[in-house]
């Protein structure tokens, strides 16, 4: 039989043709030059079977028989994990830096994948090797290669054949495991050299590609449409070696182009680009994809495939066996004497875990993707409206993003500590598996106890910020709903306070991740500022005031994430209308924010402005998308196109723009990741599972990858921080999915969607809002627009938000209409246009509560 015979599907034939040149040389001998005097040797004892079963053990489950050189185990149904059955060999000798090639023949009764391992065989089991093989009824020959980076003398050989639900048979035969193999390759399919957006560039934005190129020198470059008309051309401008992605690159910049449509293509140095659109609605379908991600991700629900088709499964941990349930939880080693009904909110990301600082910068993101709608003046709250997402509850007459939300904020709440306990309203930390369980398994079919591990003070804090967020956003809605959010929230406050340093530990028992924290300042500040925001109360504007952080520059090169939150308050602080003394200041901050993530993204080639330090982090994806997310902020707050043009050219490379030619957004694209690391979209190992949902983003490259998990140790050593990336569903470190990375892509995805044409923030429109004269009860505004350019303005509307606990009750010079909180000014000067140069001047009389009349931190101003 040829060699490998391995089923390989498209995305990874790659890998394969690393493998197998390996076996081609391994096979002529022409061995790497280091090992040239090295015959290969065989490290497997007795790996044809012609001695029975001699150098073997298998677990005490299994039984079998050798005939003709093939030992056929029967492996029995119903177990939980892959390493509930193994089958292996000890004491093989491996040594730093030594390539290895792992041969076998297999076959099954039925189609299973098996999970083939090189490790040792103690706690935390590291790893030289890991791979999938999909066994069928025909045996069939694989190999892999992998290079030892440890000295080890006791490594094993495992094949774990557990976790399927029917017993099954397994054939093995001709085992080896050879010295002096070619070390593996990546060489990941990059496609065509001319990286551009996959999905598409919004009509009037800024439209830009890279080319990956060794010429020195400029070279033409041309746009077709999809009939293949040639639309523009021009000439690239080359850069040179580009650090991040240790490539040769130019810029194609093709803004000018207003031409709309879907197919276009770019073509420079002799490629041809993958297709992309312009203009059009990719990124309202991306905007209600992101959002609807997270149903499906549900813990405590059956999910229903008529609402997420091809996605229906049974509730997760619901106390139905195997689950042990997140009914009545109790604390890890006996922590505590009560339980807890922790049942719902979202799975953190592959695993089953659910934990509390993550979940609750999730939330807030979600949430302020809707808040965005009310405040911002290019915000389209109509897209959000009930109905508009993937989710169950339709009908309620809620924005279905703050359903969504709803279902983690009721699961953050009931993480809080009992009163009359000694840490009463402080919120446990997490909650997860005893141990950590195996690749693929439905949350349904999870067997392992859960446990809630201690409440920490970030974990408590985090609640406080997301429950006040959800208490002024449910307010209209449900207000009783809004009570208890707020009151949650105070409560975590105060245990706060009581227990101000309660730090989760950076390690963690087996079953979880650790997400540790020592530092809470930045929590502190987020939640007084939440809580000030929803409140107006004077303790938490104090506590604004008076943290360092205040003043303090945090939208430094690290970005914000669920360790660093500090923005978090900055950015809802800007924009969400209050009285807080100094606001401006705060305004600028965000502002000053924006731009250094501008400048940084204005230097790169690939519009990406992360990572020119060299550290690309785990979730860099979430990286990149939380900067746009302040770049976002500074156009709502400014309405300067450049901030806009910024947040879309950056999303450039999320989608496609970058060193591996690969959206990271699922569907997204014609070449996208698609092998997230998840128990249940599992398809590279199990074809009956699906692939992660359209709109599933990946946590992409991870400088340090090869650190962490074996599959980017295989692969992965040495790259280029853009290229640490592998679209394999055992690469945890750079591909998996996250509650916390797709929140930003939501928020991206909806201000996209919203930049496409209709609601302009005229650049040559100034507006000033002034406060003339203010009593307990109400106040005087005068506002002027000035016409600061060449041409007439036609049809000139304002829109603003007005501060909380303020209305309008009379105007002169002006139609306003309020709603909610938002105003839209229109029928300026009578409905005239407004001259160059010239300014209208209108007026109303407001109404407001004890606090201080203050201007809107921004006013909008759009013309025709
Ligand atoms: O996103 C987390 C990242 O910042 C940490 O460096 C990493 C290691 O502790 O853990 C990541 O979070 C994982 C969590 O611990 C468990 N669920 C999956 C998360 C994403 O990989």
């Amino acid at each position: 039989m040829p060699r490998p015979a391995r089923p390989l599907r498209s995305r990874r034939r790659h890998l394969a043709l690393a493998a197998l040149t390996a076996v081609a040389l391994g096979a002529a001998a022409a061995a790497p030059a280091a090992h040239a005097q090295d015959e290969p040797t065989d490290l497997i004892t007795n790996g044809d079977f012609a001695d029975g079963t001699a150098g073997w053990w298998t677990t005490a489950n299994l039984t079998g028989a050798v005939d003709a050189g093939e030992w056929c185990i029967d492996v029995p149904g119903g177990t939980a994990n892959a390493w509930d059955a193994i089958v292996g060999q000890d004491g093989l000798p491996l040594v730093t830096g030594e390539s290895y090639e792992l041969q076998f023949t297999a076959r099954a009764s039925s189609d299973v994948s098996v999970r083939a391992l090189v490790q040792r065989p103690v706690d935390p089991w590291p790893t030289a090797l890991e791979e999938f093989p999909l066994l069928t009824a025909e045996p069939q020959d694989f190999s892999f290669t992998f290079t030892a980076n440890a000295d080890w003398t006791d490594a094993q050989l495992a094949f774990q054949i557990g976790r399927h639900a029917e017993p099954w048979q397994f054939c093995l035969s001709e085992v080896k495991l050879l010295t002096g193999a070619e070390p593996p390759v990546y060489d990941p399919d990059t496609g065509p050299r001319v990286r551009v957006n996959q999905v598409a560039y919004v009509q009037d934005g800024p439209k830009r590609a890279t080319l990956v190129t060794e010429s020195a020198e400029s070279v033409p470059w041309r746009l077709h449409d999809a009939e293949g008309a040639l639309v523009a051309e021009g000439a690239t401008a080359p850069y040179g070696e580009e650090s991040t992605s240790g490539e040769s690159v130019h810029v194609i910049d093709f803004s000018a182009v207003t031409a709309a449509g879907e197919g276009f293509t770019l073509t420079a140095d002799g490629e041809t680009s993958y297709p992309f659109a312009i203009g059009g609605d990719a990124y309202r379908d991306l905007a209600v994809d992101a959002m609807s991600f997270y149903y499906p991700q549900r813990s405590g629900i059956a999910i229903d495939d008529a609402i997420a088709p091809g996605y229906g499964r049974e509730a997760g941990h619901v106390d139905v066996a195997p689950n042990q349930g997140d009914g009545s939880v109790t604390c890890f080693g006996g922590a505590c004497d009560y339980t807890l009904d922790v049942t719902g909110g979202w799975y953190d990301a592959g695993d089953h875990g659910k934990y509390v600082v993550n979940g609750g910068i999730s939330v807030a993101q979600l949430m302020s993707v809707y808040e965005r709608t009310l405040h911002a003046p290019t915000g389209d709250a109509g897209r959000l409206a009930d109905g508009s997402l993937r989710i169950p509850e339709h009908g309620d007459g809620v924005p279905d993003v703050l359903d969504e939300a709803r279902w983690e904020i009721e699961f953050l709440m009931s993480m809080q500590v009992p009163a009359g306990e000694e840490l009463a309203g402080m919120a446990h930390h997490k909650v997860h598996d005893e141990r950590w369980t195996g690749l693929p398994l439905m949350p349904a079919d999870d067997p392992q106890p859960r446990y809630l591990y201690p409440p920490s003070t970030a974990a408590t804090l985090n609640l406080a910020a997301a429950a006040a967020q959800a208490a002024r956003l449910f307010e209209p809605y449900d207000a009783e709903f809004a009570a208890q959010a707020l009151e949650a929230a105070e409560t975590a406050w105060a245990a706060a306070l009581a227990h101000p340093d309660v730090y989760a530990p950076n390690t963690s028992p087996d079953g979880g991740g650790p997400y540790g924290d020592s530092k809470v300042e930045d929590e502190f500040y987020w939640a007084a500022a939440e809580l000030f925001l929803t409140t107006g109360a004077k303790e938490y504007e104090e506590f604004v005031l008076d943290s360092k952080l205040h003043d303090a520059d945090v939208f430094s090169e690290s970005g914000f994430w669920w360790g660093e939150v500090a923005q978090l308050g900055k950015l809802d602080l800007a924009l969400v209308p209050n009285a807080l003394p100094g606001r401006d200041e705060v305004v600028a901050q965000v502002v000053a924010g924006a731009d250094l993530y501008l400048a940084q993204q204005d230097e790169s080639p690939w519009d990406l402005g992360y990572g020119s330090n060299g550290n690309f982090d785990w979730g860099s994806n979430s990286a990149v998308l939380n900067r746009l997310v302040v770049v976002a902020t500074a156009f709502d707050l400014t309405g300067e196109a450049r901030y806009r043009d910024g947040v879309l050219a950056g999303l450039d490379y999320i989608l496609g723009r970058n060193a591996m030619g690969n959206s990271y957004v699922t569907g997204y694209g014609s070449h996208f990741s698609e092998n997230q690391h998840s128990r249940w979209y599992a398809n590279q190992l199990d074809p009956n599972l699906p692939n992660p949902p359209a709109g599933t983003l990946s946590g992409g490259p991870n400088s340090i990858a090869s650190t962490w998990d074996p599959v980017a140790q295989r692969w992965l050593a040495g790259c280029a921080p853009q290229r640490c990336y592998i679209d394999d569903i055992g690469s945890w470190a750079t591909n998996e999915l996250t509650v916390n990375w797709n929140a930003p892509l939501a928020q991206i995805a909806n201000f996209a969607a919203e930049q496409s044409g209709d609601l302009q923030v005229s650049p040559s429109c100034e507006v000033e809002y002034r406060i003339n004269g203010q009593w307990p009860s109400g106040f005087n505004a005068q506002i002027l627009v000035t016409n600061t350019g060449d041409e007439p303005l036609e049809d000139v509307t304002l829109r603003w938000t007005m501060p909380t606990g303020q209305s309008i009750v009379s105007s002169w010079s002006v139609k306003l209409d309020q709603e909610g909180q938002v105003v839209t000014a229109t029928d300026l000067g009578g409905g005239t246009a407004l001259k160059a140069g010239r300014t209208f001047t209108f007026g109303f009389i407001g109404s407001k509560d004890g606090r201080p009349a203050v201007a809107p931190a921004y006013v909008g101003c759009t013309a025709g």
